[in-house]
Formats: structure tokens, sequence, C-alpha cells
């Protein structure tokens, strides 16, 4: 039976509960996962997805019930700010996700992959720890990066969606809102018979509204900040447009929201919380936003970090008297011994003191990565548009940074491409690691 129409507090509240009771009694569940940087991207599509498709299951269907999971343990909610500013705007905490911990066990029975069906939004192929016992079970991907390669060709009765968006949680908005529209309490916005605010109406649906409002906002965070509240030159999609029309509309059906609601302030307000990271470790920046591939047997890490290597840098607690840069390498070193990581990357993105929107790339090498990290320098050079770059407390040494059969290699590149983020940089080393043997 489809869940009733609800808050999605209530949603997520019966979702939790009827996860583990299943689990506990070996029937059968549907989850929806995002990818493993869990963003908030990767949280609003898995939640937006579950709550719509839950109201609407289609026939032959797994399961009624679609429950979001977020691909990371409880501990690392507590790295993203920003969900902290969403969740307050859609009346929830984090309490009532369920993440990687309770997929995999940690707090009492485990998953069962054969009574398992697993819908990929924002990736399409299943990497990490769910990937080993899990990749079998995928049955729908709705997905904005490139395409792997194996990935399942047939999902029916769910989508296969994948193409290049702003924000997956858009392609999300525009796959199911047919959904999020039928049954009891739609507002009918697909027919475009949208109400303007403040028409009057019964007190059910203005309840209906309020909630759909909420939903709206939560879905709407990550589209904004994905797109720079779309103003990003190169990333911004018909469907990201289409879809913050849509979610406003949704907003301006509740007078309740609609009173209060600007859009570029609330973007600013969750970009603020996303950038506020100055409480976190060195190690907990780089584990904030992380990405992990496996290419020619060697491990490929690349992390996001919204500010500059400067900030990073600074953030170094070591002994004050030994040579800051060496200690940056040895930092990154572990970082990447824990992983068994051969090349890491670090790309930062910041605004200069002029108001530019800037990126850094990093790059850390062991010498079996040497050939791969050359080849990657040498292809990307023109593609992304790399200049070499000095970073103060990390440029003291600058023929450190030169490739050496020795020790790591490292590179800081200014990367004048602004518009490429890890999802075009991340391929580009994959490639480079794939050709270098
Ligand atoms: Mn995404």
């Amino acid at each position: 039976m489809a869940f009733p129409r609800n808050s999605l507090r209530a949603f997520l509240t019966h979702a939790k509960k009827s996860l583990f009771t299943a689990i506990q009694s070996s029937q059968k569940v549907t989850i929806v996962v995002g990818n493993e940087s869990a963003d908030l991207d990767s949280l609003t599509a898995s939640v937006l997805y579950s709550y719509i498709r839950s109201l609407a299951p289609p026939s032959g269907a797994f399961t009624p019930l679609y429950i979001p999971v977020l691909n990371i343990p409880d501990a690392d909610i507590r790295l993203r700010p920003e969900f902290s500013a969403v969740f307050r705007h859609a009346n929830i905490d984090a309490s009532y996700l369920v993440t990687l911990d309770d997929v995999l066990g940690v707090h009492g029975t485990a998953f069962r992959p054969e009574k398992t069906k697993i819908i990929l939004v924002d990736h399409n192929s299943l990497r990490g720890e769910l990937g080993k016992d899990f990749a079998t079970r995928v049955q729908g991907v709705v997905d904005h990066h490139e395409e792997e390669p194996r990935i399942v060709t047939d999902t029916s009765p769910e989508p296969r969606v994948i193409e290049k968006c702003g924000s997956c949680t858009s392609l999300v908005v525009r796959t199911l809102k047919p959904s999020w529209e039928s049954g009891p309490g739609g507002s009918s916005l697909v027919s475009g018979a949208a109400h303007g605010q403040g028409d009057t109406v019964d007190n059910d649906a203005s309840v209906t509204r309020n909630w759909d409002a909420q939903i709206a906002k939560m879905a709407l965070a990550s589209i904004l900040v994905d797109t720079a509240n779309l103003t990003a030159a190169g990333k911004v999609e018909q469907a990201d447009i289409d879809a913050v029309r849509y979610l406003e509309a949704k907003i301006n059906l509740s007078p309740q929201h609609a009173v209060q609601w600007d859009r570029t302030k609330f973007y600013e307000c969750i970009d603020a919380a996303k950038r506020d990271i100055g409480a976190l470790s060195f190690e907990d920046i780089l584990r904030k936003d992380y990405k992990q591939w496996t290419e020619n047997e060697l491990n490929l890490g690349v992390s996001s970090v919204v500010k500059p290597l400067g900030f990073l840098a600074e953030k170094i607690t070591g002994n004050p008297s030994e040579d800051k840069e060496d200690q940056f390498v040895t930092e990154i070193g572990d970082f990447m011994a824990a992983r068994s990581l051969t090349i890491f990357a670090v790309m930062t993105t910041f605004t200069s003191s002029s108001g530019e929107f800037q990126r850094e790339l990093y790059v850390q090498a062991l010498s079996s990565g040497h050939a791969a990290a050359h080849r990657f320098a040498a292809q990307a050079k023109e593609q992304l548009k790399l200049e070499d770059h000095a970073v103060a407390s990390l440029s003291e040494k600058p023929g450190s940074m030169q490739p050496s059969s020795e020790g790591p290699w490292r590179k800081i590149w200014l990367q004048k491409d602004v518009s490429k983020s890890r999802k075009q940089v991340a391929p580009l080393m994959r490639r480079a690691m794939k050709e270098a043997i």
C-alpha cells in the first residue's frame, strides 16, 4: 500500500521504523542510495525520490515503500554543516536518516542482499562498502555523472536516467513530478493549473501545501548550491531551471512559506553553511567530500574542498618549528596511506578577494603512480587550463614540487577553466591511470 501523503518528518519516521521491522523479519526492502561523497545533492535526491515514489509506487515495484539511505557512517554527518541548515527548513534532524551503518548492520542486523533492491541517485555504479555485496541488486538510476561501463540496462519499472545536469535533484524532480502531483493532495502543477499565493483553500489542502513547501525547499537547496543560484555557466541545464520554477511554485502555493520566501537569501544561507568548515580538522576537511576509484589496481582519491589550499595548510597542528610544507606532504601522505591511495588530488573552490570564482588543484602521487600523474599533467594541462601556482605556506621550496623519482610527486596548479569540477577532472585522471601502464 502506498504511504499516505504526510510531512517529510512523518515519512522518514515511518520509513526508518518500517525498515528495521523488515530487516528483522527478513522481508524485502527498497533503498534509494546517493553516492559515497554524500553531499547535499545525494541527500536530497535520495530523500525526494523515496518520498514521491512511496506516495505512488509504480505497478511491479519491489516494495511499496522506498527508503532513503545516506552513503556514509552516522559519525560523518557532522562534517556537513549544510545538512543542518537544510534540516531546519524541512523540520527534521540527522536522527531521521538511515545511514551506511544501518545497512551494514553496525547497530544490529545487516541487510540481506537477496532481499534488497537498490536505486542509485547521484551515481550510476555502486562502489565502496556497498558495492561489495549489493552491486547486483541495482534496479534504477537517476544520475548526472559520466556513465560507467557495465551499468545495469533494464531497470523497469524504475527509471534509468543519466544525463548532464547541474544537480541530480533536478532530474529526480523532472522524472517523478507526475507522481508527486497525482493522488490526493496533488496540486496539479504539472497541468499548469497552479494557483497563485493567497488562494483560499480548505484546511487539508493548506496542510498538504505546507508539507510540499518544506520538501520543495529541501530540494531547492541542492539545485541552488550546485548551480550557484542558477548562475554557473556551463553547469545549468534546462532541467535545473524547470525544477527551480516548479519547486518555487510549490512554495508559493503555501501562504505560510510564500510570505518569507527569498531565493537569493535562501541560497546564500545554505552556501554559507556549506563553507563553514572552520571547526573541522585537516583530515575531516579532506573526508567531507571525498570519492575514490580503482584503475589498473591503483587507487585514486579526490577530495573537494570549499576553501583554498592556504586555509587547509593552516589547519596543520603539528610542531610549529617544523617546516609547514613537509608537514603538509606528510599529512597528505598519511591520508593516502590510510586508504591505500597511489594518487590523491585535492580540488579547492573559493572566491578571490576581487570576487572571482577560482579553483586550485593539488596532486600527490606515490612512485607507483608517477607515470599516471605525468600523463594526467600532460593531457589535462590544455583541457583544464592548468597554470603553475604558488601557495604562500606551501611554496617555500619550489623545487620540491617538481617530479622526482624518489618520494611523492607533487604539483599545485591554478585551474583556469573553473567550469570543470570533479565530475570532469576525475574521469581525466582515471583515463591517465588506465593508459599509463
Ligand atoms: Mn550531484
